[in-house]
């Protein structure tokens, strides 16, 4: 049995719309897609400040952190826990420029507000972990930011979180472009060392998307072994992507098998959900998917894991080892695709 517990959002199951053409399945209530989260078992929901209270912009913080409460009803009522919130800060035309990076101090202003609100809505779901991604934190027109002035008006963005709450952690999600062009913070090794310039260096670590790191040309279990080492690694987004092209979203494995197999092996060796971190997935099922078999991409993603899990509990360390030893990697490399093949 798997000992781990795995988590996705509500926008894992969409209704099919992409940059070229419109939603092709009936939207899903909420309501609906907890319970069948239940029913397929995930432990927990991973939130956007707006899936959680939707129209947040046009209500009270009162109002906000009570529209919270029927949220926390709602998944203690099917069982759930609530892995994060992550403020949308890409949707807004306040955020069209950037939220923290944005020129017009109104707009930064305005995303200092809705991640402070994430905050509110984290607690009332009974959650300590603020997701970043940093959508639009970079630039379209180089010339239109100073690099070192976008490094410190995050900084100030993120430290207005840590402030804010004197316990609460902060997952920055790296990406290297999409929607932006050139990201700020594209990498895990560059969340790891802005975390270092912020006012509570222990308070802030790193969620890996395994696509985003395919997008910076990166290995997904490599990046994951250097935020592990540096006991960064808070959650993961695990999904699938053929090579360097639009965001994707595929189910985990569907893709690329052994990439797959290395990120289970460096999660499972080095004692990954220990702390109470999630298999967290984010994963988009194609445009081409009935809506009476949409949530399909979520299972076949968890079993796949459940699979390599125990491809990576069969793999033969004594053989590896020995293989090492002789430094026949030749060997090695065949051993591991005819483990993966269920030949040995
Ligand atoms: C984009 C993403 C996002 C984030 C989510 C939570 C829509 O490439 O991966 O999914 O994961 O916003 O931070
Ligand atoms: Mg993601």
């Amino acid at each position: 049995m798997s000992k781990f517990r795995f988590s996705v959002g509500p926008w894992n199951v969409h209704e099919g719309e992409d940059a070229f053409g419109p939603a092709v399945r009936k939207s899903i209530p909420f309501e609906d897609k907890v319970k069948k989260f239940k029913e397929i078992g995930i432990s927990a929901v991973q939130f956007h400040d707006d899936d959680a209270v939707p129209d947040m912009n046009n209500l009270s913080e009162d109002q906000i952190k009570s529209r919270a409460k029927d949220v926390k009803s709602l998944l203690d009522e099917y069982g759930l826990e609530a892995e994060f919130v992550a403020p949308r800060l890409w949707m807004d035309p306040h955020t069209s420029d950037g939220g923290f990076t944005s020129n017009s101090k109104e707009d930064r202003d305005f995303a200092f507000w809705r991640a402070q609100r994430s905050v509110d809505i984290a607690r009332t779901l009974g959650c300590d972990r603020i997701v970043l991604w940093l959508a639009r934190e970079g630039t379209l027109c180089q010339e239109s930011k100073d690099p070192v002035v976008g490094m410190e008006r995050l900084v100030a963005g993120i430290d207005s979180i840590l402030n804010y709450d004197p316990t609460i952690r902060v997952l920055i999600e790296p990406k290297p472009n999409e929607p932006i062009d050139r990201s700020f913070c594209p990498t895990i090794g560059h969340v790891i060392a802005l975390a270092r310039l912020t006012a509570a260096p222990d308070r802030v670590g790193g969620l890996i998307e395994s696509a985003h790191a395919i997008l910076a040309g990166l290995d997904p279990a490599v990046e994951m072994g250097f935020a592990l080492a540096n006991k960064k690694l808070w959650g993961v987004h695990l999904n699938d992507q053929n090579g360097m092209r639009y965001d994707q979203d595929k189910s985990f494995g569907a893709e690329n098998l052994r990439q797959a197999f290395n990120q289970v092996m460096v999660l499972k060796n080095h004692g990954y959900g220990h702390n109470g971190e999630y298999i967290g997935l984010d994963v988009k099922t194609m445009r081409t998917q009935k809506i009476e078999v949409c949530y399909k991409h979520i299972e076949n993603s968890m079993a796949v894991f459940k699979l390599l899990e125990k491809k990576v509990e069969t793999f033969d360390i004594a053989k590896r080892d020995k293989l090492i030893k002789a430094r026949d990697y030749e060997a090695l490399d065949y051993y591991t695709i005819s483990h993966l093949l269920g030949v040995e």
